[in-house]
């Protein structure tokens, strides 16, 4: 992608300070509204108060923005018709000046483009959990495997395929590590049962692998996941129970593609009687503090 075809917001390109990138999709088709702005507000607050510059990415009226304004990131999330565009999907909305939302991959190709190093979200999209039937293996996989941007989350979203996740990340050449923890997390709670083998204490570690990766002249990202803490994660049975009962009813209801996602974030919701959403705000608050204390440590290094 063309850095010349992004709207970079003026508080982004003058910024002195290191940014965060952070994706839309989770504020128009990952959570309801109000809490969606609410939610996207406040973690660039918190990216800011860690003193790092945010950037929310995001397409309006067929404009790649850079930098969303407060009001852009209230019609993101309070418009109807506002598409959900992985990184396939991004030449569409800017030719027929559509308003769409972009997912984690379709970020992190935008983030590469205006040289911007991380990347925030909640869960990332990943080997589904039927991929070897139906191919549905996320297009953020491949995103993170190809540019160079550091993507911060909280593991991949719990109805996905963990073990097959961290074995396409491992031949895609992704180095994975898990934040003070030796397990991989299930987004909304802390363990996986699945290891990346990598475990990070903090900053600097994931920023001086980040330094080596581009010194040595290996592209591609590097993904870190980020358990919740013990007090604001939902025990591991009631994920477990909460994507089962999900699962079926997607099945049932015939919902496949993009729109199984977003469905089975929403069910899960119902299913664990909102705690699941409440999980959703804190990872991702959490995963924000994250992620600028690692932009802060790769804002003091020599990068190629
Ligand atoms: N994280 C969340 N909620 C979300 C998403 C991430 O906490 O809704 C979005 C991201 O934008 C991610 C997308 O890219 O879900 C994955 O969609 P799919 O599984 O269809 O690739
Ligand atoms: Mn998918």
């Amino acid at each position: 992608m063309k850095s010349d075809q992004l709207w970079i917001a003026p508080r982004v390109r003058g910024a002195k300070l290191p940014v965060v990138a952070l994706e839309s999709t989770i504020i128009a088709h990952g959570m309801p509204y109000p809490v969606n702005v609410e939610t996207a507000l406040e973690v660039e607050s918190i990216v800011a108060a860690q003193g790092a510059t945010p950037a929310t990415l995001g397409i309006l009226d067929g404009r790649i923005i850079v930098g969303l304004s407060e009001a852009e990131i209230r019609r993101m999330g309070s418009e109807p018709g506002v598409l959900k565009a992985c990184e396939r999907d991004i030449p569409l909305a800017v030719a027929q000046g559509r308003n769409a939302a972009v997912t984690a991959g379709a970020s992190i190709a935008i983030a590469a483009a205006a040289g911007i190093r991380v990347f925030v979200t909640g869960g990332i999209g990943a080997v589904g959990p039927h991929a070897s039937r139906d191919f549905d293996i996320s297009a953020d996989l491949p995103a993170i495997a190809g540019y160079p941007v550091i993507t911060v989350c909280a593991g991949a979203k719990a109805f996905m395929d963990i073990g097959a996740t961290l074995e396409w990340l491992e031949t895609q050449r992704v180095p994975v590590a898990t934040w003070g923890s030796d397990q991989f997390p299930l987004f909304y709670s802390r363990r996986s049962g699945f290891s990346s083998g990598w475990r990070v204490d903090d900053a600097e570690e994931v920023a001086s692998v980040f330094a080596a990766k581009r010194r040595l002249g290996l592209d591609g990202g590097l993904l870190v996941a980020v358990p919740l803490p013990e007090e604001q994660a939902l025990p591991e049975e009631v994920t477990r129970a909460a994507i089962h009962g999900a699962l079926e009813q997607a099945e049932a209801a015939g919902i496949r593609g993009k729109a199984l996602t977003p469905f089975l974030l929403s069910k899960i919701k119902e299913l664990t009687g909102g705690r699941s959403l409440e999980s959703n705000i804190a990872l991702i608050k959490n995963n924000a503090r994250v992620g600028a204390r690692i932009a802060a440590a790769l804002g003091s290094m020599d990068l190629p």
